[in-house]
């Protein structure tokens, strides 16, 4: 009888009519890597066919000012789990496969705060936070991880999809391996007699366009070198089909009791491998057609939701680690297929820009039956996730640099942040109300490689994002006034974060 009633409490929440404060749904973040903010056509986009992310926009709160915390990977996932601001650590910057974990094991995290208020916590798909604290060893145990930081259950790929290891680990072993194969990995020297795709172009599917020149895996060349686990190895066109399986496989296990799955999606990152079912299906070339099988994978995901009959009682959260980059390293037809796609949607910039495109991405919140579906235009961040969710759980969360905006994420209410410091490959930029404002930087205005405007000039720059949302028109020598406010509020966001000290924001490391 007993266990009846905890099934039913665990199943059916007891909400109060606009009380949210006891509730424990689930909770699942479904976090696409680079997808930008012109990429879903809830967003604007024409080109391309997202029907399933569009249904949960119409579902649910489509977030047209959200933001990741950074234009990059590492440290946009280091705010989205820890609630602090990236720019506090100096390791939180793309990392390679051999990085240590960067997020504290005595910190506070997403997952952590989770678990102490009874969830199951589960992460699947991409890390990139670092794994072990110096030199891992591929062939034991790999610690500390994920498991180590609040996730009970982790089904991980350790970096990027074009970096070594191209093995999946689950829960700090990796799959798979031979013990009579062990893993060797390095990311300054090769192994002897080993192919690289500097050396040995014959043995390539996918060229390399800049970067991404070392060891070959599935005929495509990676950043870093490996040697052994061959068995271990991923099929790259199998992955998306392989993390759902799994993201649906935790679900169907773990339903019975409240559970939080981070669900971390590799597209449409490089390489960008679809699985021959939806080869040249978008007609945009492999970019394209990855992100068309990512939504596919999204329906899959809220499929399973609702057969298991947990649909009303599953908070899910769509977003993005950073925004749109075409050639990221691949000749892989996606500026050449482009045609009239815009990834950026409305605004300016990209991955790696300070520019609006760096950060602002798709964010949906949904919920059957609780969420009203709504459009909000509040400024938001990844980062007051921790905050938001604990005080949904009924935790006290006022630790870190993450607001709780709760209701914001519920669509009852529409003030968001007043201000949001945003990082690009370590530089930083201060959003607050409509405007934007970017102290001078040294270095390339536009990225050779990648092609895009990175937000580097040698004067402040201001714009009005209500009036301009592209930024083009620079009102720092003509609002001075509002330059000055802006340069003063970017100082109080954190003490020593001043005019001499912006481009390296030291004073500010923890
Ligand atoms: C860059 C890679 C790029 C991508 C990025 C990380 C090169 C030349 N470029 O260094 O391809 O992997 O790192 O992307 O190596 S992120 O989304 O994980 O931040
Ligand atoms: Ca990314």
């Amino acid at each position: 009888m007993l266990l009846l009633f905890a099934f039913f409490m665990a199943c059916t929440p007891s909400k109060k009519e606009g009380d949210l404060s006891t509730v424990q749904p689930n909770i699942v973040i479904i976090y696409l890597d680079d997808l930008g903010y012109g990429d879903v056509g809830a967003y604007g986009a024409t080109e391309i066919s997202t029907p399933n992310i569009d249904a949960l926009a119409a579902g649910g709160i489509r977030f047209t000012d959200a933001h990741a915390s950074s234009a990059t990977c590492t440290p946009s996932r280091y705010a989205l789990l820890t609630g602090v601001y990236p720019w506090r650590n100096k390791e939180a910057k793309i990392l390679p496969g051999t990085a240590p974990l960067i997020i504290g094991t005595e910190q506070q995290t997403l997952p952590k705060m989770l678990r102490e208020s009874g969830y199951q916590t589960a992460i699947i798909g991409k890390w990139h936070l670092g794994l072990g604290s110096g030199v891992v060893d591929w062939n034991h145990r790999i610690s500390p991880g994920p498991n180590e930081v609040g996730f009970e259950y982790a089904y991980i790929m350790a970096a990027t999809q074009d970096r070594v290891p191209t093995v999946y680990i689950e829960n700090g072993h990796v799959v798979g391996l031979d013990p009579d194969d062990p893993i060797e990995i390095d990311y300054k020297n090769n192994f002897d007699g080993e192919p690289t795709g500097l050396d040995n172009p014959e043995l390539l599917t996918m060229r390399w366009h800049h970067g991404h020149n070392n060891s070959i895996v599935n005929g495509i060349p990676r950043i870093g070198f490996m040697k052994g686990g061959t068995s271990a190895r991923w099929s790259d066109v199998d992955m998306a089909d392989h993390f759902l399986a799994k993201a649906k496989e935790y679900v169907k296990g773990h339903k019975d009791k409240p559970f939080f799955l981070y669900y971390a999606m590799q597209q449409p990152h490089v390489p960008r491998t679809p699985h021959p079912r939806f080869v040249g299906k978008s007609g945009l070339g492999p970019r394209g057609d990855v992100i068309v099988e990512a939504d596919w994978c999204v329906g899959e995901l809220m499929k399973t939701l609702q057969e298991e009959g947990i649909l009303e009682n599953t908070l899910v959260i769509f977003s993005s680690d950073n925004g749109p980059v075409l050639n990221d390293g691949y000749y892989d037809d996606a500026v050449e297929k482009l045609g009239d796609h815009t990834p950026w949607g409305p605004l300016r910039g990209g991955k790696y820009s300070l520019f609006e495109a760096g950060t602002r991405v798709p964010m949906i919140t949904y919920w059957k039956g609780t969420i009203e579906p709504g459009v909000s235009d509040a400024l938001i961040c990844q980062l007051d996730l921790l905050s938001s969710l604990a005080s949904l759980v009924g935790q006290e969360e006022n630790s870190t640099d993450s607001q709780d905006l709760l209701d914001v994420l519920m669509g009852k209410e529409n003030q968001g942040r007043e201000a949001l410091v945003l990082e690009a490959t370590s530089r930083t930029a201060l959003r607050k109300g409509d405007w934007l404002m970017i102290p001078p930087y040294g270095g390339d205005p536009i990225a050779p490689n990648v092609n895009i405007e990175l937000g580097n000039a040698d004067n402040y720059q201001l714009y009005n994002l209500k009036d301009d949302l592209g930024q083009r028109n620079n009102l720092a020598d003509s609002l001075t006034g509002k330059l000055e406010e802006m340069i003063g509020a970017f100082t109080t966001q954190c003490p020593g974060l001043g005019l001499l000290s912006v481009q390296s924001p030291s004073a500010c490391l923890r």
